[in-house]
């Protein structure tokens, strides 16, 4: 697997369409006109038995271009008449509609070229699709990646550490069997990905399988011939998808750095694995601890222990880690932890040995090779991080203590409520309401005593609407910092397809623009409804309003469905403060309308004297200024 079947990355999506279409058409092709608002999902291929075929000799193999010409067959995965409908024969796939889900999925293809059986697979592949997934992360609200199963958990766990400051799903699965074979399990692997990717904002990278949704650090592929292949020994589902697809929303993990979405594309590679057995030489430690290695992670056994009669072997691990080799001790056993509780562990770490708590081998494997590839930190730091929970990959000590559930079991007993999915229920009702209501109080400590109390911080309510979303109309930038650094998600939609940054636009909260634009957020949809609204505000001579649409990125020569850009629209009705705030600000006075006329002609018809002496005075220039929002 080597290059992208569509070429470069301004033109990724759909391969549904082998000539490759352009992202900003898919872009506009993904917008929302229909009444159940449509969520965008890149599915990149990348190989395995999923997507394979039975050859002339019916041998398993991926077969170039055929993946998705075979998705448009089946109606499960392929709902035609919607689809073509609203964007042609060539467009997106689109799934049918489903009662239960909020949104539609709209899904584009990329297939890889080479498609790999994932035992190929190389921390090239990972760089390639953690880069893929940055080039289009702005177009889509979640990402599910085809791998194959054999070395799937390896790619999850490394991409986890990758994606930094992620703030939308990745979801990563595959199938024991061709998605197109009679009896498969591919086809509601990659159903309920699709369903959950659209629908869920869970900002994490995940492995789906079976009926799991489970955090991709956390899992290792448990069975060759099961539909059950992955497992997460010791943490239980992010969610599950039976009958209802129910999300455990205490058990994400929010990163809480107000940081924007930024890939680390590069990883060390001199790690390895070294699996302890009784008998084994020194000179074989010796060997497999030789530079150029830089990091290894240590399967040993039980709760981390090594033979205390062996001072040969321990001799050896003293010696690379004076050397600075980064020696990260993890257990053989399926669940647990390594511990210090035996004299057998104690001298690992005596001798510089570090604990890796409960980490998966993947997760440790590839957590040095992204630790040890950071140059900014040195190798105390780099020691430290292998000790810190960065993706909640690993769980050291304690527990962070919540106040299970009190608030709301006290409103159940009140209630009367007795059962796990009553409980649940309320908390999903009870808890977005008085978020809110902290929210509109500016209530920051109760704010983090719901949090303690079990609260998703980015939880919605009815309408789709976070505690965030409220904040970004009631204006607060220190309730609105608070909330990010409690792990608030930036990209959630409402029922409207509102998110936070819609709302701190409309309400012209121009600093909290910028605290929101810092963590990632950015515009989404149809560039022509942004026009519309751009359009608008010139028309009400709203300059403010257009200064939040620029600070958020707009291009104010934006055109709405007539051609008409904000410019024409504040020249026709005489808002010289508009059209100043546009010239200034690099907007183009010779765009035509669908009629065919500049900003200045709409002026000279209306008569609307100051605007035109300011459209003269910069078209005889020569000059639009080109500044940018401050
Ligand atoms: N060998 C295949 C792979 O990892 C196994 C599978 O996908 N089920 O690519």
């Amino acid at each position: 697997m080597s290059r992208l079947l569509c070429g470069s990355h301004g033109n990724v999506v759909c391969a549904t369409n082998n000539d490759g279409l352009n992202m900003e058409s898919a872009k506009r092709s993904l917008t929302g006109l229909t009444n159940k608002p449509e969520g965008r999902v890149l599915v990149l291929y990348t190989g395995g038995t999923i997507g394979m075929m039975r050859n002339e000799q019916g041998v398993l193999v991926p077969i170039a271009n055929a993946f998705v010409k075979n998705l448009r067959k089946y109606p499960q995965l392929y709902d035609r008449e919607y689809a073509e409908k609203k964007f042609g024969a060539m467009g997106p796939l689109v799934l049918p509609v489903t009662a239960t889900d909020n949104r539609r999925v709209v899904y584009n293809v990329l297939e890889y070229t080479n498609l790999c059986d994932s035992s190929n697979m190389t921390m090239d592949e990972w760089i390639r699709i953690a880069n893929d997934i940055k080039e289009s992360y702005e177009h889509f609200d979640g990402f599910v990646v085809l791998h194959g199963t054999d070395t799937l958990s390896y790619t999850a766990s490394a991409l986890s550490f990758m994606l930094e400051a992620l703030g939308k799903i990745v979801i990563l699965t595959g199938s024991q069997v061709p998605i197109f074979d009679t009896r498969s399990d591919g086809l509601d692997n990659f159903l309920a990905s699709l369903v959950i990717a659209a629908n869920y904002n869970i900002p994490e990278v995940c492995v789906f399988f079976g009926t799991n949704l489970m955090r991709g650090n956390r899992t290792s592929k448990a069975s060759a011939t099961s539909f059950e292949a992955f497992y997460s020994p010791n943490f239980s589902p992010l969610a599950t998808a039976n009958i209802k697809i129910e999300v455990d929303y205490r058990s994400i993990f929010r990163s809480c750095i107000l940081e924007k979405f930024y890939v680390h594309a590069s990883l060390n590679r001199n790690v390895g694995l070294l699996r302890l057995f009784p008998s084994i030489t020194s000179e074989l430690v010796k060997v497999f601890l030789q530079p150029p290695i830089e990091g290894v992670v240590l399967q040993t056994y039980g709760a981390g222990n090594v033979p205390t009669n062996r001072e040969d072997i321990i001799a050896e691990l003293r010696a690379a880690t004076k050397r600075g080799v980064v020696i990260v001790n993890i257990t053989q056993c399926a669940t647990g932890c390594v511990s210090d509780a035996y004299e057998a562990g104690k001298l690992l770490y005596k001798n510089g040995v570090i604990p890796g708590f409960d980490m998966t081998p993947e997760a440790a494997l590839t957590k040095l090779a992204y630790v040890l590839s950071k140059h900014e930190w040195d190798t105390e730091t780099k020691r430290q991080m292998m000790q810190t929970n960065l993706r909640g990959e690993l769980t050291a000590g304690r527990p962070p203590t919540m106040q299970d559930w009190d608030l709301v079991e006290a409103v159940a007993r009140s209630l009367r409520l007795s059962s796990a999915a009553e409980l649940q229920e309320l908390g999903s009702i009870l808890f977005p309401a008085m978020l809110n209501a902290a929210v509109i109080r500016r209530d920051i400590v109760k704010l983090e005593s719901l949090q303690g109390y079990g609260a998703d911080i980015s939880q919605a309510n009815a309408d789709g609407r976070t505690a965030l979303h409220i904040a970004c109309c009631e204006g607060d930038i220190k309730v609105v910092r608070r909330l990010l650094k409690m792990g608030a998600n930036v990209h959630i939609k409402d029922r409207f397809d509102r998110t936070p940054l819609t709302d701190a636009i409309e309400y012209d909260r121009h600093e909290i623009i910028k605290v929101l634009l810092q963590c990632g957020a950015h515009l989404h949809g149809d560039a022509v409804q942004i026009g519309e609204r751009m359009c608008d505000a010139a028309t009400a001579g709203n300059t403010k309003r257009l200064q939040s649409y620029l600070m958020a990125g707009a291009d104010l020569s934006q055109k709405d469905v007539s051609g008409r850009t904000p410019l024409h629209f504040a020249a026709l009705h005489n808002h010289t403060d508009a059209v100043k705030f546009l010239l200034d600000h690099g907007a183009d006075p010779h765009c035509i309308d669908m009629l065919g006329q500049t900003a200045t002609e709409l002026a000279k018809a209306a008569r609307a004297s100051d605007a035109i002496r300011l459209l003269t005075s910069s078209g005889q220039n020569g000059v639009v200024k080109n500044a940018h929002a401050s």
